[in-house]
Formats: C-alpha cells, sequence, structure tokens
C-alpha cells in the first residue's frame, strides 16, 4: 500500500506531502515498522517537502527526537505542539504555501489537571474547545492572502463519522466544531477518525481517512489518499484517489453450508465468519480448514433464553453444565466430554 502511495504521488507530481497523524499503530513501533514508513517518507520526498504531525498513536518526544535527521532529507515532522516562529508554521515559499502543523493534543494536556479536579464534564468539553481555538488561531492568524493557507492537525471534528477502528475514548471524548477552522484556509488536512469524508465547512476539510481497512468495522469503506489542488484565497479541490493494495477484511456470514460455498475468493484477505448454527465442538475448525485465513469465527446462533428449567444447584459440576447445554439448546455430548476432560485436569492440578 505504501509503494501504491508513493507511485500515486509520483504519477500527479504532488508539490507536497500531508501526514496528519497516526504514522505508527503503537508508541514504541517495532524496527520493521520504522523501516517502512521511513522508507516511504524518504521516497516521498524524492517527489516534494513531505510535512508530518504526529497522532495519538504516535510517541511525540521519539518523533521529535529523529526530527533533525528528516528534515535534512526533506521531511518535517512535529510530535509535541510548538509555536508558530518555532516550527508550528511550516512556510514553502517556492511554492507560495503555509501549513499550521498541530500534533495530536490529548485532552490532559490541554485541561489543566485542577480543573479537572474543580469543574465538571461539560465544562471540561468546554475548555478543551476553546483552548483548541486558541491554539488553532496561534497557528492561523498571520497567514496572508497572497499564500495557499493549508492547516494539519489529527483530532475530531463533530460530526465525523468513526471507521471502527479506533480507540473509541479518543475519539468522541473530546471534539471541536469544524468553525474554528477559519475561512481563509484553503485546505484542512485531518487524521484520526479511519473513514475518508469531507466535513461540512465553507473551505475544504477533509479527513483522509485510513489508509488500509485497520478492522471490520470498516469492510465496507473505500480507502485511499486525496490529491488536492490549491491556489491562494479559495477552498481547495479534492479528488479521491483510491488505495487497493492493502491486504482486504471481509465478513461472511450465514450458515456452515453457505460460508464454505463463499470461501472461494478470500484468498489473500482476512476474514471474519459469522455462523448462522447451533454450537457443536469442531465448528471453528471446519471453517479453518476452508479458510486457513480465518482470523475469527463467531456464532450468529437464535438468541434463547438460559432461564433454568430445574434447579441445578447441588447437581455434580458435569451434570449441572449438561443441564445448562440442554437449557440454553446447545446440548452436544461432544461439548460435555471437554468439560469433564477439562474439570478432571483442573481438579488434578489443584490436587483435588
Ligand atoms: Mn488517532
Amino acid at each position: 500500500m505504501l509503494s501504491e502511495l508513493v507511485s500515486l504521488a509520483e504519477d500527479n507530481a504532488v508539490d507536497l506531502t500531508l501526514v496528519a497523524g497516526d504514522i505508527f499503530d503503537s508508541a514504541s513501533p517495532g524496527p520493521a515498522a520504522e523501516e517502512i514508513v521511513w522508507r516511504t517518507f524518504l521516497d516521498l520526498a524524492e517527489v516534494g517537502p513531505v510535512l508530518v504531525v504526529a497522532g495519538n498513536h504516535d510517541n511525540p518526544a521519539r518523533l521529535d527526537a529523529v526530527a533533525p535527521l528528516l528534515e535534512r532529507a526533506g521531511v518535517t515532522v512535529v510530535g509535541t505542539p510548538r509555536s508558530p516562529t518555532d516550527g508550528g508554521v511550516v512556510a514553502l515559499d517556492d511554492l507560495g504555501v503555509k501549513v499550521g502543523m498541530l500534533p495530536f493534543v490529548s485532552q490532559r494536556s490541554i485541561v489543566k489537571a485542577e480543573d479537572i479536579m474543580n469543574s465538571d464534564p461539560d465544562k471540561h468539553a468546554g475548555q478543551y474547545e476553546e483552548r483548541m481555538r486558541r491554539l488553532i488561531d496561534a497557528l492561523t492568524k498571520d497567514m496572508t492572502a497572497d499564500t495557499v493557507n493549508v492547516f494539519t492537525s489529527h483530532l475530531t471534528v463533530y460530526g465525523g463519522l468513526a471507521g471502527g477502528g479506533e480507540r473509541t475514548a479518543h475519539i468522541f471524548g473530546y471534539a471541536i466544531p469544524a468553525s474554528l477552522f477559519p475561512g481563509h484556509l484553503s485546505y484542512v488536512a485531518l487524521g484520526h477518525l479511519h473513514r475518508q469524508q469531507k466535513m461540512p465547512h465553507a473551505s475544504a476539510v477533509w479527513y483522509s481517512g485510513s489508509p488500509i481497512q485497520l478492522d471490520f468495522g470498516e469492510v465496507a469503506d473505500q480507502k485511499g489518499a486525496l490529491l488536492v489542488k490549491a491556489e491562494p484565497g479559495s477552498p481547495a479541490s479534492v479528488e479521491e484517489l483510491p488505495l487497493r493494495s492493502g491486504r482486504r477484511l471481509i465478513e461472511i456470514r450465514g450458515t456452515l453450508g453457505q460460508v464454505l460455498a463463499n470461501a472461494e475468493g478470500t484468498e489473500d484477505a482476512y476474514v471474519k465468519v459469522i455462523l448462522q448454527e447451533d454450537a457443536r465442538v469442531g465448528l471453528a475448525d471446519e471453517v479453518r480448514t476452508a479458510i486457513p485465513d480465518a482470523v475469527e469465527v463467531i456464532l450468529d446462533s437464535p438468541g434463547r433464553a438460559v432461564a433454568p428449567t430445574e434447579q441445578r444447584q447441588g447437581l455434580e459440576p458435569t451434570q449441572a453444565f449438561a443441564r445448562y447445554l440442554t437449557d440454553s439448546g446447545n446440548a452436544d455430548p461432544g461439548v460435555e466430554a471437554l468439560f469433564a476432560e477439562l474439570l478432571d485436569e483442573a481438579l488434578s492440578e489443584s490436587g483435588q
């Protein structure tokens, strides 16, 4: 996918590339992840300047630490918020472009601890919004009408649709209205929400979305990059460029027979299988034999009440479990035998 992304940048001869955060999935990425990301940044920098802000998954201090090295290669990385005169606004004079760069700012770091102790949650949200407004203003107020003015950040805008794979607490806990972005911006490049989408605004305010599907909540999402054309003084025009080479996620639902019949064509994909079958031993294994890349196999059997038909208290554990299986509509001698085996093991280990 990253090679495909570099090709898109080359084919369209882009003047610059913006990366709006969550470069990595974790604050301490492994060397393999770092290798492909740095390689991609260097390849993109062959085409034009690359501007990057940290997301909530990234380690801001770590990105700041490598920033001077990357800067040498034409890649500007902002890990922690900076003032406009200290790297918060990047002026690309050759291109006539100014970019305000605001990495992810957590509510913890923006709303002081004493405020959290002394006021109600609604007020925190208001304080977060007010402080974000001041940060955005500081990074955009000196932009003039003779440059293409761009702002990039990693944050949640009210009304944005999540893709499904985000960490919920980081998304809807704190958000800002799109109206905080001033009208003299030609383009606002946002990261955080995984779904590619334009936010309601007089200017062009977009989430590029994640470049691959990150979990099964995103199976229906079209992933891609955004190609932005901008001139001073007017909203940018935006074209959606699909990215197709990431490994697909597919969801198949149905009876075992239907699922197996649909197994063909799932090659190279990660598959989630939702079985409409009664539970029985070995069901998931049968699915995995036919679809080795079934990463998740779950049952969607018709819900049955698990009200006991008679008192289970006083029964031997194996009898009580058998009764429970019958009551819940899942009677299965195979499961009973496995339970008995497990119970034996547990009791012998505990010396009983
Ligand atoms: Mn994020």
